[in-house]
């Protein structure tokens, strides 16, 4: 009783307290909703600086001096105030269901730029804000090898792979609010969960607009930096950098979070890599701020990623590329991808997408899955339990398609995309491939070409024979976030 009562009002009042002292007269939120996210982050608004006197005076005892403490106090109130109706909702925010990087950290980043902000705008500084992560606990555990490096090797989250850590995960039943405001990152549309009252009222994404949640997010606050069928940033970690910088003055980003946010610009636009041709100026311009403008000294980053200066030395900054090089190798590591089950590796970074079904009064689903492997030696590896597989998920999920995007890397830049497609559907399946492969009107060309079809003799539950195509992507740029919508137009226009 007593350790609730410190946690439920002690504790919010110290950070009341403590944000009132020191930053009453040095206002630096300027409000989310009053300015465009689409704005570089020179804007010109105008800033009072927030002294960096002011930021560790009261940064030194409470719940905000790392990115590390923020996400335990978040869990410590949640767990403490389970049982107490809250005056004001929760607000949560979440990434996308495939739970990468991006995903998990723009989620965790941005919740902690919120808190900082909201602690110097004493409007509004009794809200809780908790990031949630998009997937299972036990599959960031176990299965996002760079995400994991990022939080506990670099931020500092030294727990995240034991049974008790600091972030609470979706499937966390117990520490989720049962009704709750909603900020989606990385994704825009929140298709529910069970037994959850959560409203979308905000966006942050760089994915194509499915518009969705109108009603109770208006286009002010959707920051969907995405146009002509192109993400404008690589990663939606870019705009919550922008986002902590538009309102922060002078003060610094404390390096915990920009450590964070670094590593996922890197890993998301390919370390800039031209060839790749994801990364931005404003991805440029994030990286750029990101590494001049945080005090490294600050933070103990592991000796292999740190920058050697001008005496030949090791300093306190990261090396982006060896950064870049250490985030990758974990990513792609054969041998982790080689030690997954063929449903592991199907469900490792996968996306399901509503599609009008055959009587288009009812929905139906597409999935596309990411294997960080080559096509033919993953159906090699697997044998026939990958397609068994891709026909247990197909029907677990009622889809119509499913696709296995395939990606791997040589050396250097070297890309190489392949996708295979399986429906239960031959004429519709057909149809597709012809949409794809012949006389192509699709935006971008995908430059697909067929290398194998099989009609798997894995019959499901059903009894129904699988149809299968492999295809080489010869536009190695085009990713999810383009051929996921052009699967979509196929079901929507010409099926
Ligand atoms: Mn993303």
């Amino acid at each position: 009783m007593t350790h609730s009562y410190y946690m439920t009002w002690i504790l919010p009042s110290f950070i009341v307290f403590c944000a009132n002292r020191s930053f009453s007269s040095n206002r630096f939120v300027i409000g989310l909703t009053s300015k465009s996210p689409f704005r570089t982050i020179s804007s010109s608004v105008p800033r009072i600086p927030l002294s960096k006197m002011a930021l560790s005076s009261c940064a030194a005892n409470n719940d905000l001096a790392s990115v590390t403490d923020f996400v335990r106090s978040v869990r410590q109130q949640v767990v403490s105030t389970a049982d107490v109706k809250p005056s004001v909702l929760p607000h949560v925010v979440i990434g996308n269901e495939a739970g990468d990087a991006d995903s998990i950290l723009s989620a965790i980043g941005l919740s902690y730029v919120k808190a900082l902000q909201n602690a110097v705008d004493s409007d509004d500084n009794s809200k809780l804000i908790v990031p949630v992560v998009s997937i299972p606990a036990d599959n960031l555990k176990f299965m996002r090898p760079e995400t994991t490096y990022l939080l506990s090797d670099c931020a500092g989250m030294e727990n995240v792979k034991a049974d008790v850590n600091d972030l609470i995960a979706i499937d966390q039943q117990d520490l989720l609010p049962k009704q709750a405001t909603l900020t989606l990152t990385d994704h825009n549309f929140f298709r529910g969960k069970d037994g959850f009252d959560w409203v979308v009222t905000e966006i942050i994404d760089h994915h194509s607009d499915e518009g969705k949640h109108t009603e109770t997010c208006p286009s002010s606050k959707r920051a969907i930096a995405f146009e002509d069928s192109r993400a404008l940033v690589a990663s939606t970690t870019t705009l919550v950098a922008e986002q902590f910088y538009a309102s922060a003055g002078t003060s610094k980003m404390p390096p915990s979070l920009a450590i964070l946010l670094l590593g996922t610009i890197l890993l998301d636009s390919i370390n800039m890599s031209p060839k790749a041709g994801k990364g931005t100026p404003r991805d440029e311009a994030a990286i750029q701020r990101l590494m001049d403008d945080t005090d490294w000294a600050q933070l103990t980053l592991p000796d292999e990623i740190l920058a050697i200066d001008d005496d030949g030395k090791k300093g306190p900054a990261p090396d982006t590329t060896k950064l870049f090089n250490q985030l990758q190798n974990a990513k792609f590591s054969p041998e982790f991808w080689n030690g997954l089950t063929a449903e592991q590796a199907i469900r490792m970074d996968f996306k399901s997408f509503s599609i009008p079904a055959v009587d288009s009064s009812s929905m139906s689903s597409l999935g596309l899955g990411s294997i960080l492997l080559e096509m033919g030696h993953s159906f090699d590896k697997h044998g026939s339990s990958l397609i068994e597989s891709m026909a247990r998920v197909i029907e677990e999920d009622q889809s119509e398609l499913l696709g296995l995007m395939f990606n791997t890397f040589g050396n250097g830049d070297q890309k190489r995309r392949q996708i295979a497609l399986a429906s239960y559907d031959k004429p519709t399946l057909g149809k597709l491939i012809d949409y794809l492969t012949v006389n192509t009107t699709t935006t971008p060309d995908l430059q697909l070409e067929i290398v194998h079809r099989e009609d798997g003799n894995a019959t499901g539950g059903n009894g129904e024979i699988l149809h299968m195509i492999w295809l080489e992507q010869g536009n190695v740029a085009a990713s999810r976030k383009q051929v996921a919508p052009i699967l979509m137009e196929f079901f929507q226009k010409h099926r």
